[in-house]
């Protein structure tokens, strides 16, 4: 006998239970595409308690889309022991590009970073932050339906040591930030400079620089990274993401263990 009831009982008991178990924890990252769910695996890995926000109810962010809808990704040779130690299929196409399907690579990055041990939650966004004493103490959440639907439902909190804004394009988390804390954002101008026009070469360059800390315990990753410090986009080249995860997540955990 099935009991519908008990179908309901055990989704509600089990999603709840890990909701209040991830009130606190060490890492929030906010966004669940390429770059926030590759920093996801590798500090998930090392045993820290991460928690990944995405806003929309399919996580990926832009990379199932590939280029304009192809669903294929590229990436350069630097990046490629990454989706090698995720077990992830890469096919040579030229000399320092390999290609990639867009979803095998999101199917298996977000399983490995699950099943690492990271909590990733689709359906919640990030509207604002937890600032205690001009540091990044955490977050504050609502269910995205809530928002789409422009209903007046106030948010939740949680608490982590150090967040990370991968949010992409539009850096959602250090806009806020910058709009909200009375503080300047670690960039020239103190705020969100806003990403430059496409130049694949320079972009990737640049992303991995760009990938630190912008304000006390808050870092910034993937396309986030160049949007903040007026960095170039790059197009469908995805590699600067995953090393740009990873690069966050070795900095933040070298932060952890230092326990700041
Ligand atoms: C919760 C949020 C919020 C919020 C946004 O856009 P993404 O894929 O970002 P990256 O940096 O991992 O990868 C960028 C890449 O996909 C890309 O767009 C490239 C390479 N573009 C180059 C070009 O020239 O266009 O993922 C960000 C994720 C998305 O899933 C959003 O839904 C999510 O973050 N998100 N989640 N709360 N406030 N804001």
């Amino acid at each position: 006998m099935i009991d519908d009831i008990m179908i309901s009982r055990a989704i509600i008991e089990s999603y709840t239970k890990e909701l209040l178990y991830n009130l606190e924890s060490d890492v929030i990252i906010c966004g669940g595409g390429p770059a926030g769910l590759c920093a996801a695996y590798y500090l998930s890995k090392e045993g820290y308690k991460v928690l990944v926000l995405e806003k929309t109810l399919r996580p990926g962010g832009g990379m199932p889309g590939g280029g304009m809808m192809f669903n294929k990704i590229v990436i350069q040779e630097e990046s490629k022991s990454i989706l090698d130690e995720m077990g992830i299929r890469t096919e040579p196409f030229q000399k320092n590009y390999f290609v990639a399907s867009a979803l095998e690579t999101l199917g298996f990055m977000l399983g490995r970073a699950i099943q690492a041990g990271a909590s990733i939650y689709n359906c919640i966004y990030v509207e604002d932050a937890l600032i205690y004493d001009k540091k990044m103490s955490g977050v504050v959440i609502n269910w995205s339906a809530a928002n789409i639907a422009g209903f007046h439902v106030d948010p939740l909190a949680l608490r982590s040591r150090f967040v990370l804004d991968a949010t992409g394009h539009d850096a959602e988390v250090a806009q806020v930030v910058s709009r909200k804390s009375g503080a300047a954002l670690l960039t020239s101008t103190g705020k969100v400079i806003g990403e430059k026009s496409m130049w694949a070469e320079k972009g990737e360059k640049i992303l991995l620089t760009n990938t630190k800390e912008i304000f006390p315990h808050l870092y910034v990753c993937g396309m986030a990274a160049n949007a903040v410090f007026g960095g170039p986009r790059m197009g469908p080249i995805f590699g600067g993401m995953l090393l740009s995860g990873q690069k966050a997540a070795s900095l933040i955990s070298e932060r952890l263990k230092k326990k700041d």
